[in-house]
């Protein structure tokens, strides 16, 4: 987990700011996106795609999925009832034929969006991916990315998709469902618009049935069930930006319906588009529970994710009383310092806000009293002896140069990339220059 964080920190740290990428906040963001309606393929020129085209229907999902330019994107394994995870059975992710729940058109990346008085679309569909009823499905990907788009045909309430960094039980760094789709389409009517990713508007009702035979007049009025006019049809793209990656996509189907997606689409580096993001914004810790120890340097940023801000939020914690010796960062929603003291696990909600965006999540801080209150002071550099060690006579300073060096070995504990860079950079280093630079002048004052 750890490494595949580290990764991803220096390809955030690489990749220079686009000029026309909006500025988010310093989290990591995932941003979501809507294709035209029809659009059954991805925009993303080099992403690879699975169309699942060359798959025998109604067999088992292959354990294996790769690109149809051969090239691996990952392996899948189905969540048995006993917990166990092994390759998926025909009743857990099956291979389906076209028919109205999905089967996207050959060459779909091709295909205008129809002039209002198109009557049919080419009927035509392709083999697609099923998960049924009450069933997980997990795509461990064979190296990290930032991302993924699909076609998501017969939004079912109950589709939900997770992405993980660090595997299925590492650092959550997105969650998508179909309720998160229909509130950006609306209701299925011919008044709501939505903007796609081209930057045009169009009516969220034209997103309801499937395109390969709806008759675009009707799809606004019309209730054929022949075309399931009653679930959202969309090719959704999810990219991840701020050095975020995912290495593990869990695809989760409710008590009932089925998760029915074609042209899968995984790549790296995607600078998301210039248009404006309508998703619902939300932030997800992924780390939310954090535990910190009396007298260690702590920093952490509960691995927060902000998803769809239209400008970068700023954060704040209710309620604001932190353990002692603690700070709340409004800018990343982190919290940092050396606890001095002990306390109990408490329930915090951290906001986001940018505008009339006020997300929030909910995360937890509780400090281990190690019985080493009070705290020593920060270390002293080698050339200072005394001078500047009196101000440790402050609640919670002790005169104990030796310390120094073991704060600094146990302050480095395994928290998520960007905490621990702000724990490198931020401040322990800076703690310790600035120290180093005021003390050898006071002592040779003295
Ligand atoms: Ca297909």
């Amino acid at each position: 987990m750890r490494r595949s964080l580290i990764v991803a920190l220096v390809v955030a740290l690489a990749i220079p700011v686009s000029t026309s990428t909006p500025a988010y906040a310093a989290n990591p963001t995932l941003n979501f996106y809507i294709s035209p309606p029809t659009v059954q393929n991805t925009y993303v020129s080099g992403a690879r795609i699975a169309t699942f085209n060359d798959k025998a229907a109604d067999t088992a999902c292959p354990a294996e999925w790769k690109a149809d330019d051969n090239t691996e994107i990952g392996t899948v394994t189905a969540t048995k009832s006993d917990g166990t995870e092994g390759p998926p059975a025909v009743t857990e992710c099956k291979i389906r034929k076209p028919d109205k729940f999905g089967g996207a058109v050959l060459n779909a990346n091709d295909q205008p969006f129809p002039p209002d008085n198109t009557t049919t679309l080419p009927a035509a569909g392709t083999n697609y991916v099923g998960i049924l009823s009450n069933k997980t499905v997990t795509l461990s990907l064979t190296q990290p990315e930032s991302y993924l788009g699909f076609w998501w045909s017969a939004g079912d309430p109950k589709n939900k998709i997770t992405l993980f960094s660090g595997g299925p039980s590492g650092t959550r760094v997105g969650v998508f469902t179909t309720a998160t789709l229909k509130s950006l389409l609306g209701s299925n009517t011919s008044t709501d618009l939505v903007t796609a990713v081209d930057g045009n508007t169009y009516q969220g009702c034209r997103y309801y049935g499937n395109p390969r035979k709806v008759d675009r007049t009707a799809n606004c009025s019309g209730t054929d069930s022949s075309y399931n006019f009653s679930q959202p049809y969309a090719y959704i793209h999810l990219v991840g930006e701020g050095g975020l990656q995912f290495d593990t996509i869990v695809f989760t189907q409710g008590s009932s319906g089925g998760f029915e997606f074609d042209n899968m689409a995984i790549a790296r580096n995607v600078v998301s588009p210039t248009v404006v993001t309508e998703f619902p914004a939300e932030i997800n810790a992924g780390s939310p529970d954090q535990v910190a120890n009396t007298c260690e340097a702590f920093s952490t940023t509960f691995a927060i994710t902000a998803s769809n801000f239209t400008t970068s939020p700023t954060y704040s914690i209710d309620p604001t009383t932190l353990p002692d010796g603690l700070t709340f960062n409004p800018a990343t929603g982190g919290v940092s310092g050396t606890p001095t003291a002990g306390f109990t696990k408490t329930t915090y909600t951290l906001t986001a806000t940018a505008g009339s965006q006020t997300p929030t999540e909910t995360v937890s801080l509780e400090v281990n009293d190690l019985g080493n209150t009070p705290c020593p002071p920060p270390p002293d550099p080698p050339a200072s002896q005394s001078s500047n060690t009196r101000s440790g006579n402050s609640p919670g300073h002790v005169h104990d140069t030796n310390n120094g060096p073991q704060l600094a070995a146990t302050g480095a504990p395994a928290w998520p990339m960007w905490a621990g860079v702000a724990l490198a950079t931020g401040i322990a280093l800076d703690g310790w220059a600035r120290r180093g630079s005021r003390q050898p002048a006071k002592s040779r004052g003295d």
